[in-house]
């Protein structure tokens, strides 16, 4: 059985639920809660040295990166696939996945945000400042670029790809931070369609055991 460590707001940890869930792969949950700080305890980090989580474990299969993990599931689990079989939209569902996971989901981490306070000595104020120009900086353009394509059910085609397991993690994580995702019609009706999905829903925060 699949070993998952993870945190119920993890948007990391949030992404590989959505596959396991997808997929219908069954898994046993470690909660590792980071606002305890205890995946920097000792324990921990004897499991996963990188302090973070996800980490998954499968037998001798040790692995951490949402983005890894997710490629070792698709692999282990070829159906429902997370790609797109368009060789131009699987590159464009990367894309967005990399704009999510690379580009914008470190800049709201815990461990930049603790950065931030701790040494830069950013107030509230401050940090407020600091999420929304990123998430503006990313989800505009996704916006744009979502909203040109109206013909399909979710972002790129008619099935959910990695596209939708990266951008609802990261819409959770900007109502979090209370950023205005107004603007972003199409990315919010991407959100509401997926999570109609039962993957979807037993992935979400609040259907963890660790919720609080
Ligand atoms: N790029 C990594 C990010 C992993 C990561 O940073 N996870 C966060 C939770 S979403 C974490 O464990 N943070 C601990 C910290 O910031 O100290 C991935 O996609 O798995």
């Amino acid at each position: 059985m699949i070993q998952l460590y993870n945190y119920y707001r993890s948007s990391a940890s949030y992404r590989v639920r959505i596959a396991l869930h997808l997929k219908q792969i069954p898994f046993t949950y470690h909660a590792v809660n980071l606002r305890e700080a205890k995946h920097k305890s000792e324990a921990f980090k004897a499991i996963n040295s990188f302090q973070a989580v996800p980490y998954l474990i499968d037998g001798e299969v040790k692995i951490s990166q949402s983005l890894a993990i997710l490629d070792y599931l698709e692999s282990l689990q070829p159906e429902p696939t997370l790609y797109p079989k368009d060789p131009a939209l699987r590159a464009k569902a990367l894309e967005i996945a990399l704009s999510l996971i690379c580009d914008l989901h470190p800049l709201n981490n815990l461990k930049v945000l603790n950065y931030l306070r701790e040494n830069a000595k950013f107030n509230d104020e401050q940090i407020m400042a600091w999420m929304h120009h990123w998430f503006h900086k990313i989800l505009a353009p996704l916006e744009e670029m979502i909203s040109k394509n109206k013909q399909t059910r979710y972002a790129l085609t008619n099935s959910v790809s990695i596209v939708e397991l990266c951008l609802i993690p990261q819409l959770y994580n900007a109502r979090r931070f209370e950023i205005d995702l107004s603007k972003y019609s199409t990315l919010k009706t991407v959100e509401s369609i997926c999570l109609e999905l039962d993957a979807f829903q037993k992935a979400l925060p609040e259907s963890q055991p660790d919720y609080v």
